[in-house]
């Protein structure tokens, strides 16, 4: 039998389940990340489950999104979170040492092992031939536990990558081309796999920049073989002995295929506000631009920032432009430094932020209303920048710098300034120390947790009754975000350890009387279009509803995360039996939902009355039974303490 990467690593992680696409399957978990932002809950879940010691082989806690400290929300955070990783035996990351996935893939990832993280763009560990998935907090709460991950066994789609890119176009523009031909909704129930020649002339950080933003193809994961540049990667980072070889055998099949021949690819641009909304630059080049920003998760490596440095030597930022360079990793700033880089793109007017996710997710530098704002950023969700009429576009470092220079877009090849192409450094400035290892268990048992008073236990939630008369309070589009859903951004982040609070600012944006309006009935139902949720892994998205009454969301399709992180909290997702039922559905009918116990066990058809305007719905889930086991007590927090998940 001839086996993919992808097949390998879940092969040899299986612990329930066949691998057959469709079915559920539940896999050991070795490694955890957790930011703090999703992070400071599943603290609360891991003291929730009455956990006494992480049961990986490493969990790491990062403090990475919840950087602007405005009041002392954001650092009671910082301090429950430290105490909380001594208490738990989970490595810390403290504020400064830059964004989750870098330092994930710099400092612990390991070819061949499996990783869950509580943020959406955790398969980027998946360059060192990782299985990483993201997923809700209180997964990751779980698999800290010991608890098997479980999800269903995604199609295996095998990308060949032949060719080289030509000069000014780079690993961004891969990963926009895949989004340009399948969009956002193109990756659900899938594992990307790249596979082909064209992988010797990328870099480990070059696939991270791929694998992370699969998360936007709305994929289940994207997996590269750990091949020799990932030995060399590990090397550099002083981590040799890490390395493991993957690859695919010879003849693995995929369930999917797909080609890029590398040498044709151009330059790229996903314009407002979508990440699925790519064009070549040169068809929008001459628009002008408010801001140009580097870094983030999505292009985290030294490659992307000594590639602007080089193209801004000698000269000046457009005076109309806000350069913002947002390093990544306290290490790559350290290693940028020393070779002289930072002080080329300081000089030619760029503005230096702290390691960290920063403007990724609204975290400061929101754009000037209705101006373009060229980012190297993952997403590009309305509003979620912090300016509600936002207008941020994707692009590769080359394009953004390019821009910042002439202050309109600018595709990099008209530039006129010679390429350069720059190799991931063999000798990058290794800072492990700057990570906190977890205390021996004998003195992590006598830490306390430290709680300000921001910090709020998670409110309880009941089962599900056996049914629902409810009205539909919000009707809701094809591929609305979590952003949409519960924004992030200065304003709403410090609330993540605050349910209650934090639950004031769902669908803000979409319609702000959806809050007033929850809280006038007893409960309540979301109709939404196609790819419900995609976006964040973050399961406030969920919680935050639900804590204002929402019991069922009705939808063409689900985002993967979303979808799960609704049962997770007891929220019932279902699918339209004939899509066009959605737009027969008006904000304000009163649905029934009858029998629900029954046929939810059952798996039949369930028929929603809507009793305003007496027609009927047919509507069904894709539930496994562990999942309807787990909506039907409320969620997985009481599924587990009522002992029918596995204890801890
Ligand atoms: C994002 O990029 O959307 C975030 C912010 O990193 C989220 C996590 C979060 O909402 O805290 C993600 O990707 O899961």
């Amino acid at each position: 039998m001839s086996w993919s990467v992808a097949q390998k690593l879940i092969h040899s992680h299986l612990v329930s389940g066949e691998m057959r696409p469709g079915d559920e399957i539940g896999l050991h978990i070795d490694q955890t990340l957790t930011q703090d932002a999703t992070g400071t809950m599943v603290m609360l879940e891991l003291e929730a489950l009455g956990l006494d010691r992480v049961k990986t082989e490493i969990s790491v806690q990062y403090v990475d999104h919840n950087l602007i400290q405005a009041d002392y929300k954001n650092p009671d955070d910082h301090l429950f979170l430290l105490s909380a990783c001594r208490r738990f035996g989970v490595w810390y990351s403290r504020p400064g040492n830059g964004v989750s996935h870098p330092c994930h893939q710099e400092n612990f990832g390991k070819p061949g092992k499996t990783l869950l993280g509580s943020d959406s763009h955790t398969p980027a560990a998946g360059a060192l031939g990782m299985l990483a998935i993201g997923a809700g907090g209180i997964e990751v709460a779980l698999a800290m536990a010991g608890e098997p991950f479980f999800t269903r066994m995604p199609e295996i789609w095998g990308v060949e990558l032949t060719g080289e890119l030509p000069e000014w176009v780079s690993a961004k523009d891969i990963i926009l081309e895949m989004l340009r031909r399948h969009g956002v909704a193109g990756g659900l129930g899938r594992i990307v796999e790249y596979y082909g020649p064209g992988l010797d002339t990328l870099s480990a950080m070059d696939r991270h920049v791929i694998a992370n933003m699969g998360a936007e193809l709305g994929a289940t994961t994207t997996v590269f073989p750990s091949d020799l540049e990932v030995r060399r990667f590990l090397r550099a980072w002083k981590r040799e002995n890490d390395w493991v070889e993957l690859m695919a055998d010879p003849g693995a099949g995929y369930d999917l295929h797909d080609e890029i021949d590398l040498s044709s690819l151009e330059p790229l641009i996903a314009m407002p506000s979508s990440p699925g909304n790519v064009r070549p630059v040169r068809e929008v080049a001459g628009q002008p631009i408010y801001q140009a920003y580097i870094g983030s998760s999505a292009n985290p490596g030294f490659r992307d920032f000594a590639v602007s440095a080089m193209m801004v030597r000698g000269r000046r930022i457009h005076d109309r432009v806000s350069f913002d360079v947002n390093p990544t990793s306290r290490a790559q700033l350290e290693t940028l430094v020393r070779d002289g880089h930072v002080v080329d793109l300081i000089h030619a007017g760029a503005r230096l932020h702290q390691a960290g996710c920063n403007g990724c997710i609204g975290m400061g530098q929101a754009p000037a209303t209705h101006e373009l704002s060229l980012r190297t950023v993952p997403r590009n969700f309305p509003g979620r920048s912090g300016t509600r009429e936002d207008k941020v576009c994707l692009v590769s470092p080359e394009t953004a710098t390019a821009s910042a220079l002439t202050g309109v877009i600018t595709d990099p090849r008209t530039l006129g300034v010679p390429y350069m192409r720059i190799a991931d450094p063999d000798d990058p400035i290794v800072n492990r120390e700057a990570f906190l290892a977890p205390l021996a268990p004998e003195d992590a048992l006598r830490v306390a947790l430290r709680k300000g008073p921001n910090i709020v236990s998670l409110p309880a939630s009941e089962p599900l009754p056996d049914s629902l008369e409810v009205p539909v309070l919000l009707k809701v589009a094809d591929d609305i975000s979590t952003d949409e859903i519960m924004p992030a951004g200065n304003r709403v982040l410090p609330f993540r350890s605050n349910i209650p609070k934090i639950a004031e600012f769902s669908f803000e944006g979409v319609d702000p009387t959806y809050v007033t309006r929850a809280k006038q009935v007893p409960g309540h139902i979301v109709v939404g279009g196609d790819n419900y949720g995609q976006g964040s892994s973050r399961e406030h998205a969920a919680l935050g509803p639900r804590f204002l009454g929402l019991r069922a969301v009705f939808a063409k399709s689900f985002a993967r995360i979303h979808s799960q992180n609704l049962i997770n909290f007891g929220v019932l997702p279902l699918t339209f039996g004939d899509a066009a039922d959605y737009d027969d559905i008006r904000k304000g009918d009163v649905l029934r939902l009858s029998d629900l116990h029954r046929s939810l066990v059952t798996g039949e058809e369930l028929v929603a009355e809507n009793v305003t305007r007496g027609r009927s719905y047919r509507v069904h889930h894709s539930m496994s039974s562990r999942q309807v086991d787990a909506v039907l007590r409320g969620g997985l927090i009481n599924w587990v303490k009522t002992g029918a998940g596995h204890s801890t």
